[in-house]
């Protein structure tokens, strides 16, 4: 007799072009592989996502379904698809994981569609909760869930970081027979085949503003430089990949990690990019920064955030990060031909208006600095979004100063809310339309200035006319009204890192 108890794993559409391989999902296969049917569905990859998921649970055979969600419009698919579930297949339980409902699990929980929230990682916990739920056992002793108990939301202790070489490797090829592997092997900067790849959870800091924080509570476990090299050398070997983009938040937290890789990968040539601290990277010694680039890293990016010292030490970047270092790092990193993606949160809080508007003249001219320093620098701009780190000073001032978070998934996926989740329009009360059109506006200005170089389709001509029209308004700080250039970007489809992915 067929099983009854299959598991379905969505991947809500994040992408509209270069569909990385769903790994949050793919974890979670891992997880439950050899011990319970399972079956993914990539929104990237589906023209009619609910079609393909009605297709399966209209078989009767799949009783559990789970949801990865991040902010944004993963969010808005996640919050349709779920209640059209609960209202076609009522019976279907339903779990949802990933940074969002982690954060936001009580409007998640009182959504009434979503049976069980995974808080943080779900390699142990979502097999214990399949299980329990199977065997009729309790599943209140099991780490990392938050679920409903009548009116109250319960969430469950936090797990120890996993040691992550000790996880069931990725099933690649199990995927493949749904969503062909080639066609998650996309055309970037760095390579015709580029694989993202995740070699470690957490970080171990604990800046204010960072949705890792309240999840990972400054903890940091990664695979060793071996298991990473096997990894991609079994996607290399099979499927031609060149490039290598690194998810973690943090890839450069061990030098002795990061050499030990760089040795193994460098016969292989592939280029490869990934996060890292400046203070960090700024104690790497001259020769291990030498041997990363010729190890094929071309790229990194960079949590500069700001140039302002007094507010990097109200971001609790930690460490020993400054506007000096920050601009001292760009000049080092051209030295090896490395270029710095830095990117920047403008738009924090401040006592009085002119403050916060101090604070936004004050980066913008940093910025313009670390142009001038290092011209190859890749400049990122976020709005300062809060997240919720209960406790920290932070969150206590951007409360005191009237922000609140919306309190229903309905509202988390009306328009406005959704500029928030992608850090365009925060809708933080000190920050005024004519500051955020400030800072929006340099942006334009600076993009057309210094088009990015991981924009592959935009030919050089293309590139040259925009850069044209910038160059005077950058030289002489005309920002206001850009839109000679905004038009030209939107024929041309200027691709901004910071929406479609690093
Ligand atoms: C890859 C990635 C993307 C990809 C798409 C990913 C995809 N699924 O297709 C792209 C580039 C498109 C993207 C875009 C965005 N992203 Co994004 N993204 C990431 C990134 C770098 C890696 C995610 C990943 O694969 N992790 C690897 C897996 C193994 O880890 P994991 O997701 O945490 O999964 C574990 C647990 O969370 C849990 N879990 C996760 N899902 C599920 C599901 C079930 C059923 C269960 C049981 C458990 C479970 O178990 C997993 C295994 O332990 C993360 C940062 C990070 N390093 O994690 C940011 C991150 C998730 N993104 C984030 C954001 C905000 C965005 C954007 C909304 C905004 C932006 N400007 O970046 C956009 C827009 C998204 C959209 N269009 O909807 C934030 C989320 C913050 C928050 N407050 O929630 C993160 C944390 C980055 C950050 N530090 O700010 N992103
Ligand atoms: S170093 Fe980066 S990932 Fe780590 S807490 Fe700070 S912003 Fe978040």
């Amino acid at each position: 007799m067929a099983a009854h108890n299959k598991i379905l794993l969505f991947n809500p559409r994040s992408a509209k072009i270069t569909f990385r391989v769903p790994n949050s999902i793919l974890n979670i296969a891992a997880s439950v592989e050899g011990k319970y049917d399972w079956m993914v569905v990539d929104g990237n990859r589906e023209d009619d996502p609910m079609g393909k998921i009605s297709s399966y649970l209209s078989t009767g055979s799949f009783k559990y379904i789970g949801f990865t969600v991040m902010p944004g419009p993963q969010l808005r698919q996640a919050v349709a698809f779920s209640k059209k579930i609960k209202e076609l297949y009522p019976k279907t339980i339903m779990i949802w994981g990933g940074y969002f409902p982690s954060q936001q699990y009580n409007a998640v929980l009182k959504s009434g569609y979503v049976d069980f929230v995974v808080n943080g990682p779900g390699d142990h916990c979502f097999p214990q909760l399949i299980d329990a739920l199977e065997n009729n056992t309790p599943y209140e002793l099991i780490k990392n869930i938050i679920y409903r108990s009548g009116d109250d939301i319960i969430k469950t202790r936090k797990e120890d970081l996993i040691e992550q070489d000790t996880l069931p490797p990725l099933p690649y090829d199990k995927l493949h027979t749904m969503y062909s592997m080639e066609n998650y092997l996309g055309k970037t900067y760095l390579g015709k085949k580029t694989f993202a790849y995740h070699s470690s959870i957490g970080c171990p800091f604990t800046c204010s503003f960072c949705s890792v924080v309240p999840i990972y509570e400054a903890r940091w476990k990664a695979k060793s430089a071996q298991h990473i090299y096997n990894d991609l050398k079994y996607i290399k070997d099979k499927w031609g990949a060149d490039a290598i983009e690194f998810h973690d938040n943090n890839f450069f937290v061990s030098e002795k990690r990061v050499v030990e890789f760089a040795k193994l990968i460098k016969p292989e040539k592939m280029t490869w990019w990934g996060m890292a601290r400046i203070d960090t990277m700024n104690k790497f010694s001259d020769e291990t920064l030498s041997l990363i680039r010729e190890a094929g890293c071309k790229i990194i990016f960079f949590g500069a955030e700001s140039g302002n010292d007094e507010l990097l030490k109200r971001m609790d970047k930690g460490g020993t990060q400054s506007g000096a270092q920050i601009a001292a790092f760009a000049a080092r990193m051209k030295q090896f031909d490395i270029i710095p993606e830095y990117s920047f949160v403008l738009g924090m809080p401040a006592p009085t208006p002119e403050q916060v508007e101090k604070q936004i003249d004050d980066d913008i001219a940093f910025i313009k600095k670390i142009k001038r320093i290092n011209p190859t620098t890749e400049i990122v701009l976020y709005t300062y979004s809060p997240v919720p780190t209960e406790g920290s000073s932070l969150f206590k001032e951007v409360q005191n100063n009237g922000f609140r978070f919306p309190q229903t998934l309905e509202d988390w996926v009306s328009p406005h809310w959704e500029n928030f989740d992608m850090r365009k329009n925060p809708l933080t009360p000190w920050l005024t339309p004519a500051m955020i059109d400030k800072i929006r506006n340099f942006e334009t200005v600076l993009n057309g200035r210094y088009p990015t170089v991981t924009d592959i389709r935009l030919t050089s001509l293309r590139k040259n006319a925009i850069k044209a029209l910038a160059t005077l308004r950058y030289k002489i700080n005309i920002y206001q009204y850009p839109y000679e250039i905004k038009l030209l970007q939107r024929i041309w489809k200027y691709r901004q890192p910071e929406i479609q992915g690093f």
